[in-house]
């Protein structure tokens, strides 16, 4: 693996000397500037003083150790992943693999009680820690994007809020869980390089994805103008924000989803990341804001249902730019 040093990384992009960190607790106005040039620039940023309580975060990291410590046979009740329950080392349905295991859930309380009977012998205390988990970040999520629609000035704060808030939402939470390279299993078909794969490059398909990991490192980002992959150190008090392509088209191109991956080769112990998929109803519609597009900057993207979209995510590969098929020129 090529890690950048801080010289060859200015001098092959002058903006690219750190990952952007925000601070919740500034005063709005300028918040809400931070957050539009750090979704510009990077698709990509980390916030602190983010009001999520530790206890909440540790409740759900306990559930997954103890949850991924299960013997192969427990945990394989909870799978397979089609694409929700358990899933190792398959990603989708289309051959794409990695070096993890996970589980991927649907948000919805009633969709939560039911998966939580394959994954816990307790699965109410399962199901409301992770219940206590989404409440928590997705009111994260929904402050971050309120400060998004102030940056730009859209006249609407709760635009793009509204799409993840709705009871219909198709948002989902995730937990991956990456073996330490001392655990792998050695008849893996995988081939360990310098650059293992733990969960190839992609963009997130949905509106935003609120990161947490253990402090284990691996995850990292491209940058946009050029195939450079810069690593993300792990912190487990804080949390990151990914621009993802919904969020791209209903801003008409000017927020970027970001490029990611994780490389799992430097690890000791595994690591655990937990992500939230912030997702709109299946039937909503994502179309270039009134207020991103003018006659400079005409529509980029035909407008399109989520669920319109989700069937394109699942018919092509992980690596794909999904986003391609909606550009209208
Ligand atoms: C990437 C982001 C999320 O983890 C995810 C993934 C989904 C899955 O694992 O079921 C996908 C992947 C993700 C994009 C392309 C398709 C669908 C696996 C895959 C190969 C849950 C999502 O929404 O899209």
């Amino acid at each position: 693996m090529v890690v950048p040093s801080p010289t060859s990384m200015r001098s092959r992009k002058t903006k690219a000397v750190g990952i952007p960190v925000i601070d919740l607790s500034l005063d709005r106005s300028i918040l809400s500037e931070l957050v539009v040039q750090a979704c510009e620039d990077y698709g990509f940023f980390k916030v602190v003083n983010h009001g999520v309580p530790m206890e909440v975060v540790s409740k759900l990291e306990n559930q997954g150790t103890e949850f991924f410590s299960k013997p192969a046979a427990e945990k394989k009740k909870a799978g397979p992943a089609t694409p929700f329950g358990y899933g190792c080392k398959n990603i989708g349905q289309n051959g794409d693999m990695g070096e993890l295991e996970y589980l991927l859930l649907h948000t919805n309380p009633l969709s939560i009680a039911e998966r939580s009977t394959t994954i816990s012998d307790d699965p109410q205390q399962f199901s409301g820690i992770v219940n206590g988990y989404i409440t928590e970040v997705r009111a994260l999520a929904c402050e971050v994007l309120d400060l998004m629609a102030q940056g730009l000035w859209i006249g609407d704060r709760t635009v793009f809020s509204r799409l993840i808030r709705d009871v219909d939402s198709d948002s989902l939470i995730r937990l991956n869980h990456y073996p330490s390279i001392k655990d792998w299993d050695p008849s893996s078909k995988l081939t360990r390089t310098d650059d293992q794969i733990g969960f190839g490059e992609h963009s997130d398909p949905q509106i935003l994805t609120i990161l947490r990991s253990n402090d284990v490192d691996g995850f990292q980002i491209c940058l946009h103008d050029d195939r450079f992959w810069v690593p993300v150190p792990p912190d487990p008090t804080q949390f990151y924000v990914i621009v993802g392509d919904a969020l791209q088209a209903l801003t008409n191109g000017r927020f970027v989803s970001v490029r990611h991956r994780v490389v799992a080769n430097s690890s000791v112990k595994p690591r655990m990341s937990m992500m939230f998929f912030g997702a709109p109803p299946l039937n909503a519609w994502i179309s270039p804001l009134p207020e991103m597009v003018s006659p400079q900057n005409p529509s980029l993207y035909r407008p399109f249902t989520w669920g319109e979209y989700k069937k394109v995510v699942y018919s092509l590969r992980l690596a794909n730019n999904r986003l391609d098929s909606f550009k209208l020129h």
